[in-house]
């Protein structure tokens, strides 16, 4: 059984920042779990464009305020604390956060850990193996 708390993972190699936001990472791939998931803390004020082509995401809000826009039909839709979004297209999108977001993420396949995205908004599909840190 795996206990791990979020104290522990910030200020370590499973916590990774971007410009707008901060993803914690509590389970990843080593741990075999078939999935990752991630505390992730969308900055207040900031639009993130995402485009997971490798990946399916669930995202479940617990805190904040803000929004999703479909870029391939231009639907918009409200997420606030008690709202999931399930990314089962791939669907790219822009993440709006009017205040600051508190996100539970789930990724399958699961992220090995130092997954940034690059310029399209997109994480790389890596392995353990891929995994030199
Ligand atoms: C909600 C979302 O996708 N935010 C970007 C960060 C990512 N989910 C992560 O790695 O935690």
């Amino acid at each position: 059984m795996i206990v791990r708390k979020l104290s522990r993972i910030i200020g370590t190699d499973r916590e990774q920042s971007a410009k707008t936001w901060t993803s914690r990472r509590l389970l990843l791939a080593d741990d075999r779990m078939g999935f990752s998931m991630h505390d992730t803390v969308i900055h207040a004020g900031t639009e993130t464009h995402i485009w997971y082509q490798n990946h399916l995401e669930a995202v479940y809000c617990v805190q904040g305020k803000g929004s999703i826009e479909l870029v391939k039909t231009g639907e918009i839709f409200p997420i606030e604390d008690g709202t999931l979004y399930a990314l089962d297209g791939n669907e790219e999108h822009f993440l709006r956060a009017e205040t600051e977001m508190r996100m539970v993420c789930v990724f399958n396949p699961p992220l090995v850990g130092p997954e940034t995205h690059d310029e399209n908004g997109v994480y790389p599909l890596m392995t353990l193996d891929d995994d030199a840190s």
